[in-house]
């Protein structure tokens, strides 16, 4: 049996308490599909009760610590050294059309840095997990990247541009650069379980533009205890709230950083 850390159990807690609601929620995507009630809105309530239900068991153990969620934006804003990173439904698209491929995400950072994550897929009943210096799990088994060595055979994953993006053209064309480079890309809608997908070797690279922390913190510790790569590119110096990243493992990592900075396209 592996030990977890107070932390992690603490965040685990969290994700059991929450997903019990949440599962219920989803189940009741499908009679809203078919009925006139505008299933956004039932969304945006199953997003709020899922995200205070992991803020009140997370404050019951440290009430004074930071937070950043999706919802409820910073919560003891001044405590930058203690912060929880949370994003309650992360693929609330596919939950709202009844895919069974969203997560609750909650990272914990100390100094700025992520320490430990867990995302948890509520429906297939899969738990990542990792702690800095301890390893990557996905339940009770170490996971690593995968050891794909070129960029021809891999397997990447993506996301975006979003509906309201101002770079969608850039996001495509982006898109097909790398499709011409790899053996195939995939778009499953979940930031978080993109790059959990990542960590365990489903896939061997990701990357997506216009990101918000809460939706990659907990997949950034993950990736690299499984031994990955994760990289920021084109900071935007304006918005700088919004992230654009990639991760692989660490032997396609070069070749595919080269090749979203463009300089490997004809
Ligand atoms: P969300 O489901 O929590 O919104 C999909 O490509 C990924 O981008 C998801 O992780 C999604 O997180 C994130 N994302 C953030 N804002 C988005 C938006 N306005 N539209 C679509 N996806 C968004
Ligand atoms: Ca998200």
């Amino acid at each position: 049996m592996r030990l977890n850390s107070p932390k992690i159990n603490l965040i685990i807690k969290a994700c059991q308490k929450a997903s019990k609601a949440l599962i219920r929620d989803f189940g009741e995507i499908e009679n809203l599909q078919v009925s006139t009630k505008a299933p956004g809105d039932f969304v945006t309530s199953a997003d709020k009760r899922t995200e205070k239900i992991i803020i009140d068991e997370l404050q019951k153990a440290h009430p004074d610590y930071g937070i950043i969620t999706e919802e409820a934006g910073h919560i003891n804003k001044s405590n930058t050294q203690n912060r929880w990173i949370i994003d309650p439904i992360d693929g609330t698209i596919n939950f709202l059309n009844g895919i069974p491929q969203f997560a609750i995400s909650i990272a914990f950072e100390e100094n700025n840095e992520v320490i430990c994550g867990v995302i948890f897929n509520p429906i297939t009943n899969e738990m990542f997990l990792a702690e800095k210096g301890n390893g990557a799990f996905l339940n009770n088994s170490r996971i690593r990247v995968s050891n794909k060595k070129k960029m021809s055979d891999s397997l990447i994953v993506t996301g975006g541009p979003k509906y309201v993006s101002n770079i969608k053209d850039k996001i495509f064309s982006e898109y097909i650069n790398v499709s011409k480079k790899v053996s195939n890309v995939r778009k499953f809608g979940s930031a978080a379980l993109d790059m959990a997908y990542v960590a365990c070797g489903r896939f061997d690279g990701y990357w997506q533009r216009e990101l918000n922390y809460w939706d990659i913190a907990a997949g950034i510790i993950l990736i690299k205890e499984a031994g990955g790569f994760v990289n920021f590119f084109d900071e935007d110096k304006i918005n700088s709230v919004k992230k654009n990243i990639i991760a692989s493992n660490s032997d396609i990592h070069e070749e595919f950083a080269r090749l979203i900075n463009k300089k490997d396209i004809e």
